[in-house]
């Protein structure tokens, strides 16, 4: 601290937690913080930067977007950062230790909070998870770290009795919510060029979630999605073929019943579009291997695969 009670970014940085790129970005997107300029053209950030800079800090550790906060404005959010921290002395500092979480820790906590919060019935701190994830994470930590591992887990307490099916739901409808939504915002801008994909659960299936996020790395990849969602009857999966003319097919089946049932239905399918596009079955519900589907072209894959083609 200097003698006029003024912080440097470093020391704002050491009494914080935060990072100074961290700190830097706050203030460039939502100008939270007011630093002076000293002569040499140093910030020199205030106590009331130092107090605002320790509430934002516990709250987003707390699950909360920094985002949606800022959008409080700063006064709001000083006035309430003063009101819990009036004096700001060796003491406060020690109850505020440093944020030493590692990336890991921080995308594990976000999904041991999203279930959680699905157990609890809460959707206030479940959609704060789940922002804070989209905020601060790549599509793909998103997907990976976040919502498959929390999808796992309820579905494992779910079959223990100790998710509700309400909680279940309430979750699988938030990250529904947020999967479309990356879907739309990373979907090429209409008229340009782009490899198309069509994606659609098999008939009779409703597990949507794991078929988009199969269609969000398709759009992180470049591509153009038509997104057709659950139980798409073969038939209306034949005429979106007519009409859009993919490059590639992904066909989810999550349950091993639904795809039992399609299973020669699809093999029809393959059969009919054999060399047209890559059509990829996939989904925890498809078995290792179908030496039918196999030779009719179609790839069977219980994880995500990308398209061999055009992978843009
Ligand atoms: C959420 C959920 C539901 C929701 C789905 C909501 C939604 N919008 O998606 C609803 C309420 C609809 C539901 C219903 C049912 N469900 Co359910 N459900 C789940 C749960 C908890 C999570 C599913 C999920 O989103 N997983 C997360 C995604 C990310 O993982 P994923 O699906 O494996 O997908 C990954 C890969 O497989 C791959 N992928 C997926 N599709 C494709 C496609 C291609 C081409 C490729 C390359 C890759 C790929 O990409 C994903 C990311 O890596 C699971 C538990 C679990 N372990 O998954 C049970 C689970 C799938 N359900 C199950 C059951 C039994 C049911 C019901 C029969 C329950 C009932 N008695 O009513 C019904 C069936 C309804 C129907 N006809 O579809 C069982 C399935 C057992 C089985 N093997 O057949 C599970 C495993 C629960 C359990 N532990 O028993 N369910």
């Amino acid at each position: 601290m200097s003698e006029s009670g003024r912080y440097k970014i470093g020391t704002l940085s050491r009494l914080s937690g935060l990072k100074p790129e961290l700190l830097r970005a706050w203030q460039r997107r939502f100008q939270l913080f007011e630093p002076e300029r000293t002569e040499g053209s140093h910030r020199l950030y205030t106590p009331d930067d130092l107090r605002l800079a320790l509430y934002l800090r516990d709250l987003v550790a707390g699950g909360q977007s920094i985002g949606a906060l800022a959008a409080r404005g700063r006064a709001a959010l000083l006035s309430e950062a003063q009101e819990q921290l009036p004096d700001l002395d060796a003491a406060t500092l020690r109850a505020a230790p440093p944020s030493t979480r590692s990336t890991d820790e921080q995308l594990a906590a976000l999904s041991a909070q999203v279930v959680r919060s699905a157990v609890e019935l809460d959707p206030g701190p479940l959609a704060a998870a789940l922002d804070r994830g989209l905020d601060t994470c790549t599509p793909e930590q998103f997907l990976s770290r976040v919502v498959r591992p929390a999808s796992q887990r309820i579905g494992e307490l779910w079959a223990q009795g100790e998710c509700s099916v309400a909680g279940e739901h309430l979750a699988s409808s938030m990250l529904r919510e947020r999967l479309l939504r990356l879907l739309q915002n990373g979907a090429p801008p209409a008229g340009r060029a782009a490899p198309e994909a069509v994606v659609a659960c098999a008939p009779d299936d409703f597990h949507e979630n794991g078929a988009l996020m199969t269609a969000v790395r398709l759009v992180g990849l470049g591509w153009r999605v038509t997104w057709l969602g659950a139980a798409t009857p073969l038939a209306d999966l034949d005429q979106a073929c007519r009409s859009r003319r993919p490059h590639a097919v992904y066909v989810s089946a999550t349950l091993t019943s639904s795809f039992a049932a399609c299973r020669d239905g699809l093999l029809a399918f393959a059969r009919r579009w054999q060399g047209a596009f890559e059509l990829r079955i996939g989904g925890g519900g498809v078995p290792e291997g179908d030496a039918e589907l196999s030779a009719a072209g179609a790839e069977l894959c219980p994880r995500w695969s990308p398209p061999r083609s055009l992978a843009g």
